[in-house]
Order: structure tokens, then sequence, then C-alpha cells
């Protein structure tokens, strides 16, 4: 099926049931996640990008796997995983919320979905979940089952994209709120379709569990948005980058907490809850050395090496780099030292000045 053999088709790589549409859509580039095939590029980076803030995308967005924790203590494990509170989380409504392990790092930052009292999937950002979950669910003794579901998310991202939703599930959608979701209806299946998705056009995904309808799907969203310029598309760096949501595994990794990164405001310290990070966490809070910041530079930089510099002494790395259409910058995420960080609000590197600004941030 793969038409890039710069990357070869194995088992090991799999495939997703939307996999051949993408093929047909004349997808140029994919990346792995989580074992699975992520589209990466379409037409440019530059066009895509462009499309997606104008118009609307189906994304293939399988490698999104859920990890589903089932049975009575499920509830007690996802907690155990986390340190959001997830006590207040309503029947299908999404948390973003990292997974930490004992120390406080970082080991994932999922959307995590209740889907009923003792039911929960964990939305995989790309690190291997289920083994940890797994593990923590024998050697605590839970009653709790834990697997990949058969589940392949599809989203929909755009600003056309509610119009679009609307013509192939009905008016419903547009009464899902951000981060909550609905059973709805598609050739008399029910399918989880929830106000989210990784970019900040707007936009929904649908939890597809039935592979035989992943065709149809795709071509109803298809057929029905040809007026709309509907058109396959992929999470897009500079869309990304300019709307400050993180990659686990490019900005972040099991090196990190989450004060590092900004994703502090995900957790809550001071809950009485059961998470085996918090204790952790509570003595790490404000204590960090390095930070996740944007810079924004005047005009391109070429950091081949990916190390930040002041007028040349190294002061960080850059995780992440684009030119920004919005802000007309050459916009970057970096990890920088504190102290130096406590000092600064400008950069100079190679002759081109930098604003550094938290993200996300009014750029
Ligand atoms: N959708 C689903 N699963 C996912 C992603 C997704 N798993 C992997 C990855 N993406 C997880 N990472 C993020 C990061 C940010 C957001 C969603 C997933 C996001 N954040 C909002 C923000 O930053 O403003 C809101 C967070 C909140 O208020 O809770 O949307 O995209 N299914």
């Amino acid at each position: 099926m793969l038409t890039n053999k710069l990357l070869t088709a194995t088992r090991r790589v799999r495939e997703t049931p939307f996999t051949p549409r993408v093929e047909a859509a004349g997808v140029k580039g994919y990346s792995v996640y989580n074992h699975m095939l992520l589209p990466t590029v379409f037409d440019t980076p530059e066009r895509d990008y462009e499309h997606l803030v104008s118009h609307v995308q189906v994304w293939d967005v399988s490698c999104q796997r859920q990890i589903e924790l089932i049975g009575p203590d499920a509830t007690k494990l996802v907690q155990l995983m986390t340190p959001r509170d997830l006590r207040k989380t309503k029947l299908l409504q999404g948390k973003y919320a990292p997974l930490c392990d004992e120390n406080g790092t970082i080991l994932n930052d999922p959307i995590i979905i209740k889907l009923e009292s003792d039911r929960w999937w964990i939305s995989l950002a790309d690190s291997d979940i289920k083994l940890w979950a797994k593990g923590l669910a024998f050697g605590q003794g839970l009653n709790t089952q834990v697997f990949e579901a058969d589940v392949w998310p599809l989203a929909v991202q755009g600003p056309k994209a509610e119009t679009l939703m609307s013509r192939v599930f009905g008016a419903q959608v547009q009464a899902i709120r951000f981060f909550h979701g609905k059973m709805l209806r598609f050739m008399d299946n029910d399918m989880l379709v929830m106000r989210s998705g990784w970019s900040k056009q707007g936009g929904f995904e649908i939890y597809l569990d039935d592979a035989s309808l992943a065709e149809p799907l795709w071509d109803a969203l298809f057929e029905h948005g040809k007026d709309l310029t509907v058109r396959a598309g992929c999470p897009n760096l500079i869309e990304r980058l300019e709307s400050g949501l993180l990659s686990y595994g490019g900005d972040m990794d099991d090196r990190h907490n989450p004060f590092e990164v900004g994703l502090d405001r995900y957790i809550n310290l001071e809950a009485d809850i059961d998470s085996i990070s918090l204790p952790a966490l509570r003595q790490l809070a404000g204590r960090h050395q390095r930070q996740l910041v944007a810079v924004m530079f005047d005009k391109t930089v070429e950091a081949s090496d990916f190390l930040l510099r002041d007028k040349g002494e190294v002061v960080g790395n850059l995780t992440a780099a684009a030119w920004s259409p919005r802000f007309s910058q050459h916009l970057t995420y970096a990890m920088v030292n504190r102290e130096w960080l406590d000092q600064h609000t400008e950069i100079e590197m190679d002759g081109v000045r930098g604003k550094i600004l938290p993200i996300p941030g009014s750029y």
C-alpha cells in the first residue's frame, strides 16, 4: 500500500483503515506514531497550512491510539496515572492531562476521555503507555482490563469543520462543547464525536470503531464538502506552533516534568487524589531549572545544529521551528536555562533579533 518507499512497509508499521483513501489523496510523506502511519504532508507544509486555516480538512489521526481501561478499578487506575484531578469528569468529556511517573516525569500528554463510570480511553500521544498501564494494574492488584481499543480517530479540522460535520452527522454537532462528545449516528452506527483536535482552527474528532465504515465515512465527508473545498490534511507544524500546541517526543519527553513545559496548568497539586506522581510534583513545584518558551525571530535563523545562541553563547536547544505567516516571524520553540530566562526577554542569534514569549501566548 505504501507508495513512498523511503519508509519501508512492514507489519510493525501499522496501516489504518483510512490508508487507502490517504494514498488516493496523494499523501507525500508519513511519520510513524504509536507504531502506526501518520501522514505529514499532502502538498507542501505551507500550502497545507494555508488550506487548513481557510477551509476544512480530513485528517487520518488513527495513530492517536486509545488505551481502554475497563472494570471496577478503571477509575482508580486512570487517576493513579495522571496528576490532573479527574473526579468531576462528565461522561463523554475529554481532559488534556499529562501522564507522569513516580518522579513527576512526563510519560505522555494524552486526552483522557470518560466513556462510562468504569470505562476510560486514554487518547495517546506517541509513547507506549499500554505497557505502563498493564504493569501498574498488575502491580497494584487492580481489577481492570487494559488494552488498545480497535478505534481509529478521524479529525475534521478548519473553520468550515462545523458546517461539514453538520451535513454528515446532523445539526446536533453544533451543540457539542469544546472537549465534550456525543454519540452520533452514521450509517446506522453510533460513534463518538468530540469537539477537539490538534489545531486551533476549530473542529471535531470522530472515534471510528468499525473499520468497515472508514472508507464510507471518508467518502461522505468529501461528498458533502465539495463546495467547502474539503481536502485531506494532517497535523501541521506551522499551525501547531502558532497555536501553542506541544508535541510529545519533540518539545518534551521522559526527561521533562510538567513545570518545564507549561503543562503544570493541567495538574492539580492541591487535590486530594491518589496519583503516583503528585508527591514528587509537589516537591518539584517552582524548582525547575529550564523552561520551554517561544522565540520569535525577525528573520529566519539557520540553526542546523538546533542550538539556541545569544550573541554566540549557547543558552538552550530549539525543539521546533517554522516560518509563521500569521506573525511574519520565524517562530521557534526552545528549551532554555531558567536563570538566563529570568534576565532576558530578547535574544540575538547570528545577528537576528528574537523575542522570548511564553507558550501558549499572544505572540
Ligand atoms: N486528539 C486526540 N488525541 C490526541 C491528540 C488530539 N492524542 C495525542 C495528542 N493530540 C495529545 N496532545 C494534545 C495537546 C493539546 C490539545 C490536545 C491534545 C489541546 N489543548 C487545548 C489547548 O492547549 O488549548 C485545550 C486543553 C484543555 O483545555 O484541556 O487541544 O489532538 N483525540
